[in-house]
């Protein structure tokens, strides 16, 4: 599409809005950006790349007539009334990602799901560039799209992590192959149903042509039914069970199958990161990086050396015999349930933050399995201490802040055993972030290491 001239308003001014106006201004557009929040809320900072930006904060401008189109960010509900106002002037309302994506020139992995997409998202990309190829990885990973696409040419292979938040903006887009790792109730705030959460996951495959693929999970009903419904060519991956075609574990051993032959990658027990959950997520990136092309061989280094992301599992520090590990990124129950699953030793948990609509009864059932003492904080405390009691689980302990559940941990925890924060919410409570929360978490470990001496 041509930009130049375009009026163009940007709606959200974080990390994909600023991304998206330096986008669009690069290009000759004429850019309002446009957030709820006022200039001193947002602390905007404008760098030479946002010259010539109009802005308009603290309130909506009239989104009715004088755009071309509007550009909105995953956080902005799509139908909050200036977005459908705009629709209903018939002004298109494309997300960030979509506009990024009309811009992208080389094929595109993309990866979503509930849970897994940022680690899977990371170990693809590396499988790819350990492959050689040339690589970007951006998306809901953190890095907008529209920062990196320019310039990055036909030649290579984009990563992309996406959310169901932007492929609810997305129309046009068209994965060459399209991820579906998991789908367990989520942001059930802004979806409103299931039904429609599953919608928007599915729209991932909604513009794939018979060549391109759709790897999903084949243990996973909501994923797995999803089959029925692409134009692109299935293949599944599979835990627990063996496929005529696809990537599964049989006896201990990572095997793909093309349909007629087989090949033994590896052991499952030699990937370098730890629980069932992210044997799914090497399954995944496995099944997308094998139908790209790479090389076996290549995928199996990457897959055994591969030390995970920020945030997701991550070993901050060993004092006096217990691990403190920051899974900031466990945001909802079913990733802290991943969580705690994938220790065998005895866990200090730190959870809470903001429930996103989500029931703690699962989490709770497992808390009573795996935790020995659980040191709640936030806006969920209450709700999930009462959940963890009607399950017979009554360790608990109230911390005021991070900082404080970090040494009330600390305190309790027993030679060999885990402290882990994994908080099965949201950070939007306290923190900007949940990178915003993991960074703190871990200063705060470190500050006890520093002091341990
Ligand atoms: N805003 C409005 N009106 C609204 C709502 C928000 O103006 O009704 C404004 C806010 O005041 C704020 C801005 O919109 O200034 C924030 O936009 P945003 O929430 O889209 O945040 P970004 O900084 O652009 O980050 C987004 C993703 N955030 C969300 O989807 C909530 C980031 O994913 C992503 O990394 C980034 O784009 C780059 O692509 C984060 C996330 O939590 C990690 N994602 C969810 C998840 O993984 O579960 C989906």
């Amino acid at each position: 599409m041509e930009l130049a001239g375009k009026r163009v308003l940007v709606v959200g001014a974080g990390k994909s809005g600023l991304s998206a106006a330096r986008f669009l201004l690069a290009r000759g557009a004429k850019v309002t950006l446009t957030d709820s929040r006022d200039a001193k809320e947002l602390h905007l900072v404008c760098d030479d790349a946002l010259q010539g930006l109009r802005l308009a904060l603290g309130a909506y401008p009239d989104v009715t007539e004088g755009w071309d189109f509007v550009v909105t960010s995953p956080g902005v509900p799509p139908d909050i009334a200036p977005l459908a106002g705009a629709r209903k002037a018939g002004i298109p309302v494309i997300g960030e990602f979509e506009l990024a994506t009309q811009h992208a020139q080389s094929p595109v992995v993309a990866i979503t799901g509930t849970n897994g997409k940022t680690t899977t998202t990371a170990l693809c990309g590396q499988i790819f560039r350990d492959a050689g190829y040339k690589t970007l990885v951006a998306g809901n990973i953190g890095v907008p799209l529209t920062s990196e696409v320019d310039g990055f040419g036909p030649d290579g292979v984009i990563v992309a992590e996406v959310s169901s938040f932007q492929l609810e903006t997305a129309t046009t887009f068209h994965p060459q192959v399209a991820v579906i790792l998991n789908i367990t109730p989520d942001h059930l705030d802004r979806h409103g149903t299931m039904k429609k959460y599953v919608q928007a996951k599915a729209a991932i495959f909604a513009n794939q042509k018979p060549g391109d693929w759709t790897v999903l999970n084949f243990d996973e009903p909501y994923t797995a039914s999803l089959a029925g419904l692409t134009r692109g060519r299935v293949i599944f991956f599979s835990r627990k069970h063996n496929l005529d075609r696809g990537v599964f574990v049989c006896k201990g051993m990572i095997v793909f199958r093309d349909g007629q032959r087989e090949w033994e990658l590896m052991a499952a027990s030699a990937l370098s990161l730890p629980g069932n959950h992210n044997l799914e997520n090497a399954l995944a990136a496995g099944a997308a990086a094998w139908v790209m092309g790479v090389p076996l061989e290549s995928m199996a280094k990457t897959l055994t050396s591969f030390p995970g992301v920020p945030h997701r599992l991550e070993l901050v520090a060993e004092i006096g015999g217990v691990r403190y590990i920051n899974d900031s990124k466990g945001t909802n129950p079913d990733a802290s349930i991943k969580a705690l699953e994938a220790y065998a030793q005895p866990i200090v948990l730190i959870a809470g933050g903001r429930n996103k609509g989500n029931s703690f009864a699962d989490f709770a059932r497992l808390i009573r399995e795996k935790v020995r003492v659980m040191i709640v904080l936030g806006e969920s405390a209450g709700e999930i201490s009462q959940a963890a009691r009607e399950a017979g689980f009554t360790d608990i302990i109230q911390a005021p802040d991070l900082e404080s559940a970090v040494r009330l941990a600390y305190g309790e925890a027993r030679l060999g055993e885990i402290v882990l924060l994994s908080p099965a919410c949201a950070s939007w409570d306290m923190f900007r972030s949940y990178e915003e929360r993991g960074d703190l978490f871990r200063q705060s470990v470190l500050s006890l290491v520093r002091e341990a001496g």
